[in-house]
Protein backbone atom coordinates (compact mmCIF):
# COMPACT_ATOMS: atom_id res chain seq x y z
CA UNK A 1 0.00 0.00 0.00
CA UNK A 2 1.46 3.42 -0.97
CA UNK A 3 0.24 5.53 2.30
CA UNK A 4 1.70 2.45 4.45
CA UNK A 5 4.98 2.54 2.04
CA UNK A 6 4.90 6.71 3.18
CA UNK A 7 3.90 6.05 6.82
CA UNK A 8 7.49 3.59 6.84
CA UNK A 9 9.60 6.54 5.28
CA UNK A 10 7.97 8.95 8.39
CA UNK A 11 8.96 6.18 10.67
CA UNK A 12 12.16 5.41 9.61
CA UNK A 13 13.48 8.53 9.36
CA UNK A 14 15.62 7.51 11.65
CA UNK A 15 16.98 10.78 12.46
CA UNK A 16 13.49 12.23 13.47
CA UNK A 17 12.56 9.24 15.18
CA UNK A 18 15.42 9.35 17.57
CA UNK A 19 15.02 13.46 17.97
CA UNK A 20 11.35 12.28 19.21
CA UNK A 21 9.73 14.32 16.44
CA UNK A 22 7.81 12.01 13.40
CA UNK A 23 6.02 14.96 11.77
CA UNK A 24 2.56 15.32 13.30
CA UNK A 25 2.07 17.43 10.14
CA UNK A 26 3.31 14.36 8.12
CA UNK A 27 1.31 11.89 9.77
CA UNK A 28 -2.08 13.89 9.64
CA UNK A 29 -1.67 14.40 6.10
CA UNK A 30 -1.66 10.85 5.43
CA UNK A 31 -4.83 10.05 7.39
CA UNK A 32 -6.48 12.02 4.95
CA UNK A 33 -8.56 9.40 2.82
CA UNK A 34 -6.23 6.90 4.06
CA UNK A 35 -7.03 3.14 4.33
CA UNK A 36 -4.26 1.40 5.69
CA UNK A 37 -6.66 -1.53 7.16
CA UNK A 38 -6.40 -4.72 5.02
CA UNK A 39 -8.77 -6.05 2.88
CA UNK A 40 -8.85 -9.08 5.52
CA UNK A 41 -9.33 -7.39 8.57
CA UNK A 42 -11.82 -4.78 6.74
CA UNK A 43 -14.28 -8.24 6.19
CA UNK A 44 -13.71 -9.32 9.21
CA UNK A 45 -14.07 -6.44 11.28
CA UNK A 46 -17.76 -5.14 12.19
CA UNK A 47 -16.65 -2.04 13.49
CA UNK A 48 -19.03 -2.27 16.22
CA UNK A 49 -17.45 0.75 18.46
CA UNK A 50 -18.18 2.57 15.18
CA UNK A 51 -21.73 1.82 14.29
CA UNK A 52 -23.96 4.36 15.71
CA UNK A 53 -26.95 0.91 15.40
CA UNK A 54 -24.68 -1.41 17.41
CA UNK A 55 -25.66 -1.84 20.43
CA UNK A 56 -22.01 -1.30 21.68
CA UNK A 57 -21.64 2.47 20.63
CA UNK A 58 -20.72 3.44 23.97
CA UNK A 59 -17.45 1.48 24.19
CA UNK A 60 -14.80 2.46 21.67
CA UNK A 61 -11.91 -0.73 21.04
CA UNK A 62 -9.80 2.59 20.27
CA UNK A 63 -9.97 5.18 23.06
CA UNK A 64 -9.81 3.76 26.69
CA UNK A 65 -13.50 3.92 27.29
CA UNK A 66 -16.06 3.46 29.78
CA UNK A 67 -19.12 1.76 27.67
CA UNK A 68 -21.67 1.64 29.73
CA UNK A 69 -23.34 1.11 33.15
CA UNK A 70 -22.35 -1.97 34.81
CA UNK A 71 -25.00 -3.80 33.87
CA UNK A 72 -24.59 -3.15 30.43
CA UNK A 73 -22.68 -5.68 27.47
CA UNK A 74 -20.69 -3.14 26.73
CA UNK A 75 -19.11 -2.18 30.59
CA UNK A 76 -15.69 -2.05 30.39
CA UNK A 77 -15.93 -3.92 27.06
CA UNK A 78 -17.16 -7.12 28.30
CA UNK A 79 -18.84 -8.62 25.72
CA UNK A 80 -17.31 -5.93 23.11
CA UNK A 81 -16.03 -8.92 20.15
CA UNK A 82 -12.78 -8.30 18.66
CA UNK A 83 -12.50 -7.75 14.85
CA UNK A 84 -13.38 -11.52 13.94
CA UNK A 85 -16.46 -12.88 12.97
CA UNK A 86 -18.23 -14.63 15.42
CA UNK A 87 -19.33 -18.47 14.56
CA UNK A 88 -15.54 -19.51 13.34
CA UNK A 89 -13.18 -22.13 14.86
CA UNK A 90 -11.07 -20.56 17.23
CA UNK A 91 -7.69 -18.67 16.62
CA UNK A 92 -4.47 -19.93 17.09
CA UNK A 93 -3.10 -20.74 20.48
CA UNK A 94 0.35 -18.75 21.06
CA UNK A 95 2.08 -19.61 23.94
CA UNK A 96 5.16 -17.39 22.93
CA UNK A 97 8.92 -19.35 23.39
CA UNK A 98 7.12 -22.67 23.41
CA UNK A 99 6.48 -25.29 20.71
CA UNK A 100 3.20 -26.87 19.60
CA UNK A 101 3.29 -30.35 19.91
CA UNK A 102 2.57 -32.12 16.93
CA UNK A 103 0.10 -34.99 16.69
CA UNK A 104 -0.96 -37.63 13.97
CA UNK A 105 -4.35 -39.43 13.69
CA UNK A 106 -4.42 -43.05 14.29
CA UNK A 107 -7.41 -44.68 14.00
CA UNK A 108 -9.35 -41.46 14.91
CA UNK A 109 -7.03 -40.98 17.34
CA UNK A 110 -4.75 -38.03 18.20
CA UNK A 111 -1.67 -39.39 19.22
CA UNK A 112 0.94 -37.51 21.17
CA UNK A 113 4.48 -38.52 22.12
CA UNK A 114 6.20 -37.12 25.27
CA UNK A 115 8.88 -37.72 26.43
CA UNK A 116 9.90 -36.76 29.71
CA UNK A 117 13.50 -35.28 29.86
CA UNK A 118 16.27 -33.74 31.72
CA UNK A 119 16.34 -29.62 30.11
CA UNK A 120 19.04 -27.13 29.82
CA UNK A 121 16.51 -24.16 29.70
CA UNK A 122 17.74 -21.01 28.55
CA UNK A 123 16.65 -18.68 31.32
CA UNK A 124 18.16 -15.78 30.22
CA UNK A 125 20.78 -15.26 27.16
CA UNK A 126 23.53 -18.16 27.22
CA UNK A 127 22.21 -18.56 31.40
CA UNK A 128 21.08 -22.08 31.13
CA UNK A 129 19.22 -23.79 33.96
CA UNK A 130 19.79 -27.73 34.54
CA UNK A 131 15.96 -28.36 35.06
CA UNK A 132 13.06 -31.17 33.43
CA UNK A 133 10.75 -31.22 31.28
CA UNK A 134 8.83 -32.72 27.87
CA UNK A 135 10.70 -33.11 24.62
CA UNK A 136 13.91 -31.27 25.50
CA UNK A 137 11.75 -27.97 26.78
CA UNK A 138 10.78 -26.82 30.44
CA UNK A 139 7.75 -25.75 30.10
CA UNK A 140 7.27 -28.73 27.58
CA UNK A 141 5.35 -28.71 24.36
CA UNK A 142 1.90 -27.29 24.33
CA UNK A 143 -0.52 -30.10 23.48
CA UNK A 144 -3.50 -28.73 21.82
CA UNK A 145 -7.09 -30.58 21.11
CA UNK A 146 -11.06 -30.12 20.38
CA UNK A 147 -13.73 -30.78 22.56
CA UNK A 148 -14.91 -34.10 21.22
CA UNK A 149 -11.41 -35.63 20.19
CA UNK A 150 -10.07 -39.16 21.78
CA UNK A 151 -6.24 -38.59 22.17
CA UNK A 152 -3.78 -40.80 22.90
CA UNK A 153 -0.60 -39.72 24.64
CA UNK A 154 2.65 -42.10 24.82
CA UNK A 155 4.59 -41.08 27.46
CA UNK A 156 8.62 -42.35 27.04
CA UNK A 157 10.54 -41.95 30.43
CA UNK A 158 13.75 -40.42 29.60
CA UNK A 159 14.77 -39.61 33.25
CA UNK A 160 17.32 -40.94 35.30
CA UNK A 161 14.66 -41.71 37.91
CA UNK A 162 10.61 -43.20 37.23
CA UNK A 163 7.81 -40.76 36.64
CA UNK A 164 4.53 -40.68 35.93
CA UNK A 165 1.94 -38.02 34.02
CA UNK A 166 -1.05 -36.59 35.44
CA UNK A 167 -3.56 -34.76 33.19
CA UNK A 168 -4.84 -31.80 35.25
CA UNK A 169 -8.46 -31.01 35.61
CA UNK A 170 -9.52 -33.44 33.05
CA UNK A 171 -12.73 -35.81 33.80
CA UNK A 172 -11.06 -39.06 31.91
CA UNK A 173 -10.74 -42.35 33.19
CA UNK A 174 -9.25 -43.02 36.63
CA UNK A 175 -6.70 -45.68 34.77
CA UNK A 176 -5.01 -42.62 33.05
CA UNK A 177 -4.90 -40.34 35.81
CA UNK A 178 -1.45 -40.61 36.03
CA UNK A 179 -1.00 -40.56 40.32
CA UNK A 180 1.94 -43.65 41.07
CA UNK A 181 0.70 -45.98 42.62
CA UNK A 182 -3.35 -45.06 42.95
CA UNK A 183 -3.88 -45.26 39.28
CA UNK A 184 -0.61 -46.81 37.93
CA UNK A 185 3.03 -48.03 38.40
CA UNK A 186 5.27 -45.55 38.14
CA UNK A 187 7.09 -45.69 34.91
CA UNK A 188 10.51 -46.85 35.30
CA UNK A 189 13.53 -45.05 33.37
CA UNK A 190 12.96 -46.21 29.94
CA UNK A 191 9.61 -47.40 30.38
CA UNK A 192 6.45 -46.23 28.23
CA UNK A 193 2.95 -45.58 29.30
CA UNK A 194 0.06 -45.21 27.15
CA UNK A 195 -2.82 -42.81 28.10
CA UNK A 196 -5.79 -42.85 25.87
CA UNK A 197 -9.17 -41.34 26.44
CA UNK A 198 -11.92 -38.89 25.43
CA UNK A 199 -12.46 -35.03 25.76
CA UNK A 200 -15.82 -33.72 26.65
CA UNK A 201 -14.66 -30.54 28.40
CA UNK A 202 -12.78 -27.14 26.96
CA UNK A 203 -10.39 -24.86 28.67
CA UNK A 204 -7.10 -24.55 29.77
CA UNK A 205 -5.79 -27.37 31.33
CA UNK A 206 -2.02 -28.94 31.76
CA UNK A 207 -0.19 -31.77 32.23
CA UNK A 208 2.32 -32.49 34.38
CA UNK A 209 4.41 -35.24 36.39
CA UNK A 210 2.47 -36.29 39.19
CA UNK A 211 6.02 -37.14 41.56
CA UNK A 212 6.38 -33.53 43.74
CA UNK A 213 9.78 -32.59 43.65
CA UNK A 214 9.55 -33.36 39.54
CA UNK A 215 7.38 -30.92 39.50
CA UNK A 216 8.97 -28.17 41.15
CA UNK A 217 11.89 -28.88 38.79
CA UNK A 218 9.86 -27.83 35.98
CA UNK A 219 7.75 -30.78 34.07
CA UNK A 220 4.67 -28.82 33.40
CA UNK A 221 3.07 -27.85 29.49
CA UNK A 222 -0.09 -26.43 28.49
CA UNK A 223 -3.27 -28.81 27.36
CA UNK A 224 -5.68 -26.60 25.83
CA UNK A 225 -8.81 -27.88 24.64
CA UNK A 226 -10.84 -25.47 22.41
CA UNK A 227 -14.38 -25.85 21.56
CA UNK A 228 -15.49 -26.50 17.85
CA UNK A 229 -16.48 -22.90 17.52
CA UNK A 230 -14.58 -20.39 19.37
CA UNK A 231 -16.63 -18.80 22.68
CA UNK A 232 -18.65 -15.01 21.72
CA UNK A 233 -17.52 -12.30 21.70
CA UNK A 234 -14.72 -13.97 19.52
CA UNK A 235 -11.03 -13.06 20.54
CA UNK A 236 -8.38 -12.24 18.11
CA UNK A 237 -5.48 -13.30 20.11
CA UNK A 238 -5.44 -16.52 22.31
CA UNK A 239 -1.92 -16.56 23.98
CA UNK A 240 -0.76 -18.93 27.04
CA UNK A 241 2.11 -17.79 29.91
CA UNK A 242 2.92 -20.37 32.44
CA UNK A 243 4.54 -18.82 35.40
CA UNK A 244 7.38 -21.14 37.83
CA UNK A 245 9.42 -20.13 40.29
CA UNK A 246 13.09 -21.91 41.32
CA UNK A 247 15.63 -21.70 43.72
CA UNK A 248 18.98 -21.59 41.50
CA UNK A 249 22.50 -20.70 43.77
CA UNK A 250 24.43 -18.14 43.06
CA UNK A 251 27.33 -20.60 42.16
CA UNK A 252 24.89 -22.91 40.68
CA UNK A 253 23.01 -24.07 37.74
CA UNK A 254 21.20 -26.53 38.84
CA UNK A 255 17.35 -26.01 40.61
CA UNK A 256 17.34 -26.70 44.21
CA UNK A 257 13.65 -28.12 44.25
CA UNK A 258 14.25 -29.09 48.41
CA UNK A 259 14.29 -24.69 49.06
CA UNK A 260 11.34 -23.13 50.19
CA UNK A 261 12.65 -20.01 48.77
CA UNK A 262 12.84 -18.86 45.15
CA UNK A 263 14.96 -16.46 43.49
CA UNK A 264 14.81 -17.21 39.54
CA UNK A 265 11.57 -16.81 38.16
CA UNK A 266 10.22 -17.75 34.82
CA UNK A 267 7.20 -17.13 32.23
CA UNK A 268 7.29 -20.08 29.58
CA UNK A 269 10.72 -21.16 30.65
CA UNK A 270 12.81 -17.45 30.59
CA UNK A 271 13.23 -14.86 32.86
CA UNK A 272 12.47 -11.33 32.33
CA UNK A 273 13.78 -9.58 30.36
CA UNK A 274 14.06 -12.34 27.91
CA UNK A 275 10.43 -12.81 27.98
CA UNK A 276 8.83 -12.51 24.04
CA UNK A 277 6.48 -9.67 24.18
CA UNK A 278 2.49 -10.38 23.32
CA UNK A 279 2.19 -8.38 20.26
CA UNK A 280 -1.26 -7.76 19.59
CA UNK A 281 -3.11 -5.11 16.92
CA UNK A 282 -5.14 -2.14 18.28
CA UNK A 283 -8.36 -2.75 18.97
CA UNK A 284 -8.19 -6.61 18.97
CA UNK A 285 -9.77 -8.44 21.91
CA UNK A 286 -6.95 -10.73 23.51
CA UNK A 287 -7.21 -13.20 26.02
CA UNK A 288 -4.23 -14.39 27.80
CA UNK A 289 -4.47 -17.71 29.24
CA UNK A 290 -2.36 -18.12 32.79
CA UNK A 291 -1.09 -20.84 34.52
CA UNK A 292 0.39 -20.59 38.03
CA UNK A 293 3.02 -24.01 38.25
CA UNK A 294 4.93 -22.87 40.97
CA UNK A 295 5.85 -24.90 43.49
CA UNK A 296 4.57 -23.18 46.50
CA UNK A 297 4.28 -19.46 45.54
CA UNK A 298 0.54 -17.44 43.75
CA UNK A 299 1.02 -15.12 41.56
CA UNK A 300 -1.05 -11.18 41.98
CA UNK A 301 -1.31 -10.85 37.43
CA UNK A 302 -1.10 -7.53 36.84
CA UNK A 303 -2.20 -5.53 33.85
CA UNK A 304 -1.01 -2.18 32.63
CA UNK A 305 -3.05 0.11 30.93
CA UNK A 306 -6.37 -1.79 30.44
CA UNK A 307 -9.07 -3.72 32.41
CA UNK A 308 -9.48 -6.81 31.84
CA UNK A 309 -12.38 -9.91 32.50
CA UNK A 310 -11.88 -12.86 34.28
CA UNK A 311 -13.39 -15.32 31.64
CA UNK A 312 -12.06 -18.89 32.76
CA UNK A 313 -10.73 -20.94 35.18
CA UNK A 314 -8.80 -24.22 35.37
CA UNK A 315 -12.25 -25.67 35.44
CA UNK A 316 -13.11 -23.53 32.24
CA UNK A 317 -15.59 -20.84 30.68
CA UNK A 318 -17.31 -18.93 33.46
CA UNK A 319 -20.72 -18.20 32.52
CA UNK A 320 -20.22 -14.06 31.33
CA UNK A 321 -22.93 -13.76 34.46
CA UNK A 322 -19.96 -14.48 36.61
CA UNK A 323 -17.19 -12.34 35.01
CA UNK A 324 -15.24 -10.33 36.82
CA UNK A 325 -13.45 -6.76 35.73
CA UNK A 326 -9.71 -6.71 37.14
CA UNK A 327 -6.33 -5.35 36.70
CA UNK A 328 -4.49 -7.66 39.17
CA UNK A 329 -6.15 -11.08 40.09
CA UNK A 330 -4.52 -14.30 42.26
CA UNK A 331 -3.54 -17.02 40.39
CA UNK A 332 -2.59 -19.75 42.76
CA UNK A 333 -0.37 -22.68 42.35
CA UNK A 334 -2.46 -25.04 40.26
CA UNK A 335 -4.79 -23.05 39.40
CA UNK A 336 -5.45 -21.55 35.71
CA UNK A 337 -7.10 -18.10 34.55
CA UNK A 338 -8.06 -16.74 31.02
CA UNK A 339 -8.24 -12.37 31.17
CA UNK A 340 -10.05 -11.22 28.00
CA UNK A 341 -9.62 -7.31 27.14
CA UNK A 342 -9.73 -5.06 24.09
CA UNK A 343 -6.89 -3.89 23.61
CA UNK A 344 -8.02 -0.23 22.97
CA UNK A 345 -4.85 1.66 24.76
CA UNK A 346 -1.87 1.47 22.31
CA UNK A 347 1.48 1.47 23.78
CA UNK A 348 3.73 -1.42 25.31
CA UNK A 349 1.72 -2.41 28.56
CA UNK A 350 4.07 -4.10 31.33
CA UNK A 351 2.51 -7.59 32.32
CA UNK A 352 3.16 -9.50 35.58
CA UNK A 353 3.13 -10.39 38.65
CA UNK A 354 3.39 -8.05 41.30
CA UNK A 355 5.16 -9.90 44.40
CA UNK A 356 8.52 -7.32 44.87
CA UNK A 357 10.47 -10.67 45.02
CA UNK A 358 8.67 -12.17 41.76
CA UNK A 359 9.84 -8.53 39.76
CA UNK A 360 13.54 -9.48 40.03
CA UNK A 361 16.50 -12.01 38.73
CA UNK A 362 18.78 -14.17 40.99
CA UNK A 363 17.79 -12.23 43.92
CA UNK A 364 20.98 -12.97 46.55
CA UNK A 365 21.74 -11.70 49.69
CA UNK A 366 25.19 -10.38 49.77
CA UNK A 367 26.60 -10.73 53.28
CA UNK A 368 28.56 -13.53 55.20
CA UNK A 369 31.27 -15.52 54.77
CA UNK A 370 30.19 -17.44 51.50
CA UNK A 371 31.15 -14.58 49.29
CA UNK A 372 34.72 -13.94 50.72
CA UNK A 373 36.49 -16.95 49.06
CA UNK A 374 38.52 -19.21 51.45
CA UNK A 375 37.16 -17.53 55.01
CA UNK A 376 35.06 -19.89 57.54
CA UNK A 377 32.45 -18.38 59.53
CA UNK A 378 34.86 -18.23 62.95
CA UNK A 379 37.27 -15.76 60.77
CA UNK A 380 34.70 -14.29 59.21
CA UNK A 381 32.75 -13.64 62.64
CA UNK A 382 36.41 -12.31 64.45
CA UNK A 383 36.57 -9.68 61.66
CA UNK A 384 33.14 -8.36 61.73
CA UNK A 385 34.58 -4.68 62.09
CA UNK A 386 37.20 -5.09 59.46
CA UNK A 387 35.95 -7.80 56.92
CA UNK A 388 37.93 -9.70 54.29
CA UNK A 389 37.28 -7.87 50.72
CA UNK A 390 35.05 -10.38 48.76
CA UNK A 391 36.57 -13.14 46.65
CA UNK A 392 38.15 -11.50 43.48
CA UNK A 393 35.76 -12.90 41.20
CA UNK A 394 32.71 -11.16 43.41
CA UNK A 395 34.69 -7.90 43.75
CA UNK A 396 31.90 -5.71 41.90
CA UNK A 397 30.03 -2.86 43.02
CA UNK A 398 27.18 -4.47 43.14
CA UNK A 399 28.39 -6.74 45.82
CA UNK A 400 28.79 -3.84 48.04
CA UNK A 401 25.23 -3.77 48.15
CA UNK A 402 23.79 -6.15 50.06
CA UNK A 403 20.61 -7.60 49.08
CA UNK A 404 20.75 -5.41 46.10
CA UNK A 405 18.97 -8.45 43.63
CA UNK A 406 18.70 -6.97 40.47
CA UNK A 407 21.73 -6.79 39.08
CA UNK A 408 22.51 -11.04 38.92
CA UNK A 409 25.54 -10.81 40.81
CA UNK A 410 28.56 -13.89 39.57
CA UNK A 411 25.33 -14.03 36.67
CA UNK A 412 25.73 -11.03 34.33
CA UNK A 413 24.88 -10.21 31.33
CA UNK A 414 27.25 -9.98 28.39
CA UNK A 415 26.71 -8.01 25.27
CA UNK A 416 25.67 -10.32 23.53
CA UNK A 417 23.22 -11.49 25.39
CA UNK A 418 21.94 -8.38 26.08
CA UNK A 419 21.81 -8.19 21.52
CA UNK A 420 19.83 -11.38 22.04
CA UNK A 421 17.14 -9.67 23.84
CA UNK A 422 17.04 -6.55 22.12
CA UNK A 423 17.43 -7.87 18.57
CA UNK A 424 14.32 -9.95 18.51
CA UNK A 425 11.24 -8.84 16.29
CA UNK A 426 9.14 -8.75 18.91
CA UNK A 427 10.83 -5.76 20.87
CA UNK A 428 11.82 -3.43 17.75
CA UNK A 429 10.86 0.01 17.91
CA UNK A 430 10.48 -0.18 21.81
CA UNK A 431 12.12 2.26 24.39
CA UNK A 432 16.31 1.48 23.98
CA UNK A 433 16.19 0.76 27.94
CA UNK A 434 13.30 -1.11 28.00
CA UNK A 435 15.09 -4.35 29.03
CA UNK A 436 15.84 -2.52 32.26
CA UNK A 437 12.34 -2.71 33.61
CA UNK A 438 11.11 -6.37 32.85
CA UNK A 439 12.40 -8.93 35.21
CA UNK A 440 11.55 -12.09 36.49
CA UNK A 441 7.91 -12.74 36.30
CA UNK A 442 7.55 -9.70 33.88
CA UNK A 443 6.93 -9.18 30.24
CA UNK A 444 5.47 -6.77 27.95
CA UNK A 445 1.81 -6.60 26.07
CA UNK A 446 2.51 -4.63 22.90
CA UNK A 447 -0.80 -2.67 21.58
CA UNK A 448 0.14 -1.62 18.45
CA UNK A 449 -1.61 0.29 15.31
CA UNK A 450 -1.75 -1.22 12.45
CA UNK A 451 0.42 -0.33 10.59
CA UNK A 452 3.32 -0.13 13.07
CA UNK A 453 2.27 -3.86 13.37
CA UNK A 454 2.83 -4.68 10.22
CA UNK A 455 6.12 -2.24 10.35
CA UNK A 456 7.55 -4.82 13.33
CA UNK A 457 5.77 -8.08 12.70
CA UNK A 458 6.29 -8.20 8.62
CA UNK A 459 8.84 -5.84 7.78
CA UNK A 460 12.59 -6.11 7.80
CA UNK A 461 12.85 -2.37 7.37
CA UNK A 462 15.25 -1.19 10.26
CA UNK A 463 13.56 0.43 13.00
CA UNK A 464 15.31 2.83 15.50
CA UNK A 465 15.31 2.57 19.31
CA UNK A 466 12.42 4.00 20.47
CA UNK A 467 10.59 5.04 17.37
CA UNK A 468 7.33 2.98 17.54
CA UNK A 469 6.81 4.38 21.20
CA UNK A 470 7.05 7.81 20.57
CA UNK A 471 5.24 7.63 17.34
CA UNK A 472 2.75 6.38 19.97
CA UNK A 473 2.92 8.40 22.31
CA UNK A 474 2.77 11.67 20.35
CA UNK A 475 -0.38 10.31 19.17
CA UNK A 476 1.02 10.10 15.54
CA UNK A 477 -0.80 6.91 14.44
CA UNK A 478 -3.99 6.55 12.54
CA UNK A 479 -7.13 5.56 14.17
CA UNK A 480 -9.39 3.47 12.32
CA UNK A 481 -12.77 5.15 11.68
CA UNK A 482 -11.43 8.82 12.34
CA UNK A 483 -10.29 11.34 9.91
CU1 LIG B 1 4.61 -13.97 41.76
Amino acid sequence: MNDGVTRRQVLLSGAAAAAGSLSTQLVRGEQTGSTSFSQHDRQASTEPSQNPNSKFSRFSRYHPSFGGPPESDEYLGKLVPGLRSSGLEPVPFIAPDLQTLSWKMVDGVKEFELRCTPVKQEFLPEKYMNVWGFNDSMPGPTMEAIQGDRVRIIVHNELPEPTSVHWHGLELPVEFDGVPGVTQHLIPPGGTYVYEYDLHQTGTFFYHSHVAMQEAFGMVGFFIIHPRVAYDPPVDRDFGLIFQNFFIPPNSWTADSMRMDWNWHTINGRSGPYTTPLICKHGERVRIRLIDFSPMQHHPIHIHGHTFWLTGTEGGRIPSSGWVPRNTTLVGVAMAQDFEFIAFNPGDWTFHCHMVHHMMNHMVRQVGPRIRGEEDMSTYLDTIPNRPPPHPSLDKTTFNVPGYPQKMQSKEMSQEAMQKINRRRETRGMRKKWHEGIKGLMTVVRVLPEEFYDLVMHSDEYIPDDAIFEAIAKGQYRTPGSS
